[in-house]
């Protein structure tokens, strides 16, 4: 849920005023990841512009969906509005620059690590998506992926990041043992579950890339289960009947309680990186961690930890049981070649280590876990 609010007479003299000045409020939280509040006086002007641009094509009261790999707030690469005018004349609106993006191969794979807290090793990515825009340079999701949910456009963006990042896998795998392949994690929008057809489609991008449906795992945000449909459970167990693995991301964050791990083929909860960041100020965030980390144990999940930034944060986790970790800690995501120069060292001997890496766990010893 996201909230948004502004103050009489600061943000507006009238009702309409302070009306508009909330909704914009509003968008904001939700273009940041939902779950929070915002008043308009810390939202930035470029946010402001580009609610302007949507207004014309957007229902304010419409509920976009959730935002996938919230990203950091703009930097100074991707600070800047990105044009949404739909005025003729004017330049290309936003869904316009993204179709349009599609078209001509901007968007790039980034490649974040998972990595074991037993002994060090990538044992998987999450592939994540950027646009390299011709004009603005690198444009982080948070800039671009809420309006393509909106537009559909997501399911074209989603296909293609999964495509790419199954053929790169693939042929990183190739060189791997076949006892340690990369596990590959893609994120995918609710709205592609809308697509009668998706498990086709995700067959034939598998059989396109040749990459083992047991090295894919789908992540979803616990949105996508909020209602249990027989429509949606049939779907997943088609998916599911792929090979691949299915992980709810953000988990604890979705307000969709929890009935629905009765019932929907899950193989991997990922904790949502607001609990892991507030780990070591709120005793509540520990108290919640550590029930997800048990749930996960007796429910047989993996436990994935998103958001990892210290050390802290990894006595933590590695205290209560949780294996896997992805975080600032470790690495952040990176484009292709980044990547493959990190994993280098274990394609050239056999084992996927990475030495710079596997010192931090036990350098751990030195936090206390409380
Ligand atoms: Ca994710």
């Amino acid at each position: 849920m996201s909230f948004g609010f502004a103050c009489f007479p600061e943000d507006g003299s009238d009702a309409e005023k302070l009306t508009h000045a909330a909704d914009v409020a509003v968008y904001y939280s939700k273009r940041n990841g939902r779950n929070r509040v915002s008043w308009i006086g810390e939202v930035p002007a470029s946010v402001k512009l580009e609610f302007a641009g949507l207004e014309d094509k957007i229902a304010p009261t419409e509920e976009p969906p959730t935002e996938k790999d919230p990203a950091p707030p703009p930097t100074a690469e991707s600070s800047d509005k990105l044009p949404g005018s739909t005025d003729p004349g004017s330049p290309p609106s936003l869904e316009q620059q993204i179709q349009l993006g599609l078209e001509r191969n901007e968007f790039e794979v980034y490649y974040q690590p998972q990595v074991s807290l037993r002994d060090g090793e990538i044992v998987g990515v999450e592939a994540l998506v950027r646009w390299r825009h011709p004009e603005r340079g690198l444009v982080m999701p948070g800039e671009f992926v809420p309006l393509a949910e909106q537009t559909r456009l997501i399911c074209q963006l989603d296909l293609w990041v999964l495509e790419e990042a199954c053929r790169q896998v693939q042929i990183w795998n190739l060189d791997r043992p076949a006892n340690h392949p990369l596990m590959l994690s893609v994120n995918l929008s609710a709205r592609n579950l809308e697509e009668e057809r998706l498990p086709e489609t995700i067959a034939q991008a598998l059989a396109k890339t040749r990459l083992n449906p047991h090295w894919l795992q789908l992540e979803l945000t616990e949105t996508v289960f909020a209602e249990i449909s027989e429509a949606n459970i049939h779907l997943l167990q088609r998916l599911k009947e792929l090979g691949l693995g299915l992980a709810i991301d953000d988990f604890g964050t979705g307000f969709a309680g929890m009935n629905y791990l009765r019932f929907f083929p899950v193989d991997t909860l990922k904790i949502a990186r607001s609990f892991v960041q507030s780990l070591d100020a709120s005793p509540k965030s520990k108290a919640i961690v550590e029930s997800i980390i048990g749930l996960g144990r007796n429910l047989k999940l993996a436990i994935v930890a998103e958001g990892v930034e210290d050390g802290k944060e990894v006595a933590c986790l590695n205290a209560w049981g949780c294996k896997l970790i992805q975080g600032y800690y470790f690495a952040r995501p990176m484009p292709r070649a980044e990547f493959e120069a990190l994993i280098k060292p274990g394609l050239q001997n056999s084992s996927n280590s990475i030495p710079a890496l596997k010192k931090k766990p036990i350098e751990l010893a030195q936090f206390q876990v409380s």
